[in-house]
């Protein structure tokens, strides 16, 4: 239950079309489920029943056949002899238990097109042949409409896959879309579709932008789990399907969690997620067997340390017999790792693995790994440089069930970066890579910022790993190498404040992480229009001024913060508001170099650092050539003149000052679109948002005036429109 800014995109807002209405409601008076109802089937049932009463005013009734000509029918496809309980997630409900029933003919399943099903009369319904058989997390959902029939038919190929189709039917009768000649077939891209928590068991979240944890207060887990199960519900509405639940950087209570009386909370949580059909994985401390187990070493090849291991594995799979696996920051910012016993990421990494193979378990080890304490005279080291440096030689090291998380950019998520050479360099090794819901360095949360299309264009960018076509889509999906496992993980944005997000538009962000996951082809637009219609209903002008805002946001953003990709800028470990020279002399390896003369990271092999040669061609040449480097990133790639021409025709030191006067203006544009909406959106969210946009506005100023002076005091250079620049 709760208010609009709880329920988030899940509203199931009245539906007032009477059209509509009167299209859908004589066929799901019935929702036909033949067989049991446990697990996620029984979760996407009562999803079914809630929001089809709370947007048509009616609860249809749960039968095992139906009794008139019309129904919404729910079935699981599997394999013609293939078990139907077993695996956690896994409903009944199949045809073939269907087809046992009085009147019903056994219709085999064929292994192509499994889809057929008999009416209450006997008279088979000719559904329309899939044409390949259905991944576990697949679902079809036609319109059947023959002889007196008329029928939605939602078959899964999981039970996973009946919830994901009916949330799916959900968010059409939600966006007033009708069912006739209804003919969807939707397969998720990506296997892995995770959510990273960086929670503590003290109740903070590392970035954290939205309140306090839900998982954790005062170093325990909640007893209360409700806001936990209704995580759960709105991740998997988006079709994520595991989640790890405390940070990465994992501290003193947290690094018992794989044991003892913490086990038990942890298992009470998985519980909770597995009803979604969500994995339950852990971040653990590398040295674990010291600071838990009394063993005085955690070398990854030593007997000890690996029988401990093994030993906790074994515990853990006792309270939670589908655990996802570990989660692992290893050698990175002074966590623990196989460094201090001369052994590498491979070694530590498998070590894991092979504890946790015999359970299915999967180890997910993080690559971001560089140095953390690096001298600012030091030209040669560069933080670009390091996944990459590390990982690359131990391509084809690494167990079956490990795989290498990639953060989306060689730095940290910055508004912009160039995609991670390591996509497509690694053939041998599975790999996710990792996005950030949360807006660390985008504004936190207080800023506008939707990520999807930043998160789009890192999708779509063409590794030419195999030639051309060789997309981080695709390798990630897991479609260009045979990874037994892959897929796309993300620090989520959620906290306890009411509207889980801080602000009521970041909803957006952890919306659209899901979905594009889930098909990275759909467009930012239409994720966000989506979003806008499920959050805020369908008038037309909400839905046009909400997914304009969003969309224009991020370039917004961009537009008066670091400019031109070289990043940073931001206040040290706030990273929140401008400080240019705050990280620009301290140990993190993140520069800029503007001097009186220039601005900007020789990354080059001809003269700077080299990170441009970890490409494959052509993306080496485009970016170690000033010809042809894109404009967004070039000072990533070059140190140039403030008076070097871009290809948009503008000096450097212009852009600067052009782009920073113009996204200030617009931050402001967003609290008049805003006000213009006031009278279709309820007052709790429009005065909560509106606060938020006023805030952006004056804080987009404050970016303004100390990066333009910044650059002016630096460069000598006016601005050639003479504005005011202090
Ligand atoms: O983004 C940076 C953050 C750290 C974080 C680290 C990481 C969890 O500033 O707070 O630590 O990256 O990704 O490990």
């Amino acid at each position: 239950g709760g208010s609009a800014l709880y329920k988030a995109w899940l509203q199931y807002a009245k539906v007032n079309d009477s059209e509509v209405c009167e299209v859908y409601k004589p066929l799901i008076q019935q929702i036909v489920v033949a067989g049991r109802i446990e697990g996620v089937l029984a979760a996407a049932v009562a999803e079914l029943q809630e929001g089809i009463r709370s947007m048509l005013g009616f609860t249809p009734e749960v039968v095992q056949e139906p009794t008139g000509t019309s129904c919404l029918l729910l079935q699981v496809n599997k394999p013609e002899g293939a078990e139907t309980a077993g695996a956690a997630g896994e409903g009944s409900g199949t045809v073939s238990k269907l087809a046992v029933q009085p009147g019903f003919d056994p219709l085999p399943m064929s292994e192509t097109g499994p889809i057929s099903q008999t009416s209450a009369q006997g008279k088979p319904w000719r559904v329309p042949k899939a044409s390949a058989a259905l991944e576990a997390d697949g679902f079809t959902l036609l319109h059947v409409r023959e002889g007196g029939e008329n029928c939605l038919l939602l078959t899964g190929g999981s039970a996973r896959g009946v919830m994901y189709g009916a949330f799916h039917l959900l968010r059409l009768i939600s966006m007033g879309i009708c069912p006739e000649g209804l003919n969807v077939r939707e397969c998720p891209r990506n296997r892995l579709r995770m959510i990273n928590q960086w929670d503590n068991a003290d109740g903070s979240i590392e970035r954290g932008y939205a309140g306090r944890s839900i998982f954790y207060r005062d170093g325990s887990m909640v007893t209360d789990l409700q806001r936990v199960k209704d995580y759960a519900r709105i991740l998997a509405s988006t079709g994520i399907n595991a989640i790890s639940i405390n940070n990465v950087n994992v501290h003193e209570v947290e690094t018992h969690f794989i044991t003892g009386e913490l086990l038990l909370d942890v298992a009470r949580v998985a519980a909770v997620f597995r009803e979604y059909g969500i994995a339950l994985f852990l971040s653990v401390n590398f040295a674990a067997p010291i600071a838990i187990g009394g063993l005085s070493t955690a070398d990854p090849l030593d007997r000890g340390v690996q029988a401990w291991w093994k030993t906790a594995v074994q515990q853990i799979y006792t309270a939670i017999p589908d655990f996802g696996g570990f989660l692992v920051k290893a050698d990175s910012e002074h966590r623990p790792g196989p460094f201090a016993y001369g052994r590498d990421h491979a070694d530590g990494a498998n070590m894991l693995a092979e504890a946790l193979e015999p359970y299915g378990g999967l180890v997910i080890w993080r690559c971001f790994v560089y140095n953390c304490m690096q001298d600012w005279r030091d030209r040669r080291t560069d933080r670009a440089r390091a996944a990459y440096d590390h990982f690359k030689p131990l391509d084809g090291k690494f167990r079956d069930n490990v795989i290498l998380q990639i953060k989306n950019g060689p730095m940290d998520f910055q508004v912009r970066e160039p995609v991670s050479p390591l996509f497509g360099a690694l053939p041998h090794t599975n790999q996710v890579i990792e996005f950030q819901v949360a807006q660390e360095y985008t504004g936190q949360q207080r800023h506008l910022c939707y990520l999807v299309p930043q998160w789009k264009q890192v999708l779509d960018f063409d590794t030419y790993a195999l030639g051309p076509e060789t997309r981080v889509k695709d390798i990630v999906g897991g479609s260009r190498f045979p990874f037994p496992h892959s897929g796309v993980a993300a620090v989520s944005n959620i906290g306890d404040e009411e509207n889980w997000t801080g602000h009521t538009l970041a909803q957006a962000n952890l919306y659209g992480y899901g979905r594009l996951v889930w098909n990275p082809d759909l467009s930012a637009e239409a994720i966000a229009d989506e979003w806008t219609r499920l959050t805020f209903g369908n008038h037309p002008a909400v839905v046009a001024g909400v997914t304009g805002m969003l969309m224009k946001s991020w370039p917004i953003y961009e537009s008066y913060t670091a400019p031109l990709g070289v990043g940073w800028m931001v206040t040290p470990h706030t990273h929140y508001g401008p400080d240019v020279d705050g990280y620009e002399y301290s140990r993190w390896g993140t520069y800029h170099f503007a001097d009186r003369d220039g601005i900007g990271v020789d990354r080059t092999k001809r003269s700077g650092t080299g990170y441009a040669a970890q490409y494959f061609s052509p993306n080496t040449e485009m970016f170690e050539s000033l010809g042809t480097c894109p404009d967004e990133l070039l000072l990533f790639f070059h140190h140039v003149p403030y008076s070097h021409v871009l290809h948009s025709g503008k000096t450097v030191i212009q852009h600067i000052y052009d782009t920073h006067f113009t996204g200030a203006e617009e931050a402001e544009g967003f609290v008049q679109s805003w006000e213009g909406l006031r009278d279709k959106i309820d007052d709790i969210r429009h005065a909560q948002v509106a606060g938020r946009l006023a805030k952006q506005a004056e804080h987009a100023k404050h970016w303004r005036d100390v990066i333009n002076t910044y650059f002016y005091r630096k460069s000598g250079i006016p601005d050639e429109q003479g504005r005011t620049i202090y």
